[in-house]
């Protein structure tokens, strides 16, 4: 039995959602509130000791970091079909998943200095706010949340953010030019590591970021929406007053942000 412990909007959560969904695999889910510090339970850090989500538990072996769990569900479970086949493919892809991590910090970026921010510093109070960033283990992930929260769309993580995205927007531009699937004709778990990526910045406001530039980013995100692997596992964990709030949050950052990617052309 697969048991994934997963929050409802984040992110990595989502794609591994997409996957099961994919490959078609029924799953236990445990959900954590990462607002309230599940992720912090003594017993969710024995499974992770980062105090992040997602963990995959398959028959008692943990499988941590969402890209290796979509590789591990993939081969594991999928005999393969969501992996590209040949010298080439494969390496093109095994890349792609690695640079989900950078895709992750960026987006986490994107949303703490805006959305979050503001959603956090209108409901908490400084003290509660210092309590939180304190019981995260990693002193450097601390460190950038609290400049998040402190200085927004100044802090120099955005900056670098805006940076690893416009070279992962261009690379999407070009690998979609092959074909409407990341990996050219054939639908992969690369598909499947981006979207959720993908779809956030456009759940921020941000899809200016891609509009004009990177068009085919936009062709291919619709395409994914359509998927029934996207009703499962993103939009059936998002509650419309949730969705508005992030728009909302996100939008009114955007003629800020959207100068900050211009001097970066
Ligand atoms: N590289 C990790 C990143 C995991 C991660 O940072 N997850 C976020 C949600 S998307 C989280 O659990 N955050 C907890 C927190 O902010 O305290 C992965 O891909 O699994």
């Amino acid at each position: 039995m697969l048991t994934l412990y997963h929050g409802p909007t984040s992110v990595c959560s989502q794609k591994v959602r997409v996957c099961l969904g994919e490959l078609d695999l029924p799953y236990e889910g445990v959900l954590l509130d990462l607002q309230k510090g599940d992720q912090f339970a003594p017993a969710y850090l024995l499974l992770n000791p980062a105090a992040v989500v997602p963990t995959l538990v398959d028959d008692g072996l943990v499988v941590v970091e969402s890209s290796l769990i979509l590789d591990y569900l993939d081969r594991e479970k999928g005999g393969g079909r969501l992996s590209p086949k040949g010298r080439t493919a494969e390496v093109a892809s095994a890349h792609w998943l690695l640079r989900t991590l950078d895709i992750h910090a960026a987006i986490n970026t994107l949303s703490f200095s805006t959305a979050m921010r503001g959603a956090i510093r209108a409901s908490r109070t400084p003290e509660e706010i210092a309590q939180i960033l304190a019981r995260m283990p990693d002193p450097v992930a601390r460190m950038k949340r609290r400049t998040l929260l402190d200085e927004g769309l100044d802090a120099v993580f955005v900056e670098q953010a805006l940076r690893q995205l416009r070279r992962a927007f261009g690379d999407m531009q070009a690998a979609l030019g092959q074909g409407p699937w990341m990996m050219g004709e054939s639908f992969s778990k690369v598909d499947v590591a981006l979207v959720a990526y993908v779809d956030r910045i456009a759940r921020l406001g941000f899809a200016g970021l891609w509009l004009e530039e990177f068009p085919a980013i936009g062709t291919w995100l619709a395409a994914m929406q359509a998927r029934p692997s996207y009703a499962a596992g993103i939009a059936a964990f998002a509650d419309a007053a949730g969705s508005e709030k992030m728009r909302q949050g996100g939008s009114a950052h955007w003629p800020g942000l959207a100068r900050k990617w211009e001097d970066l052309r």
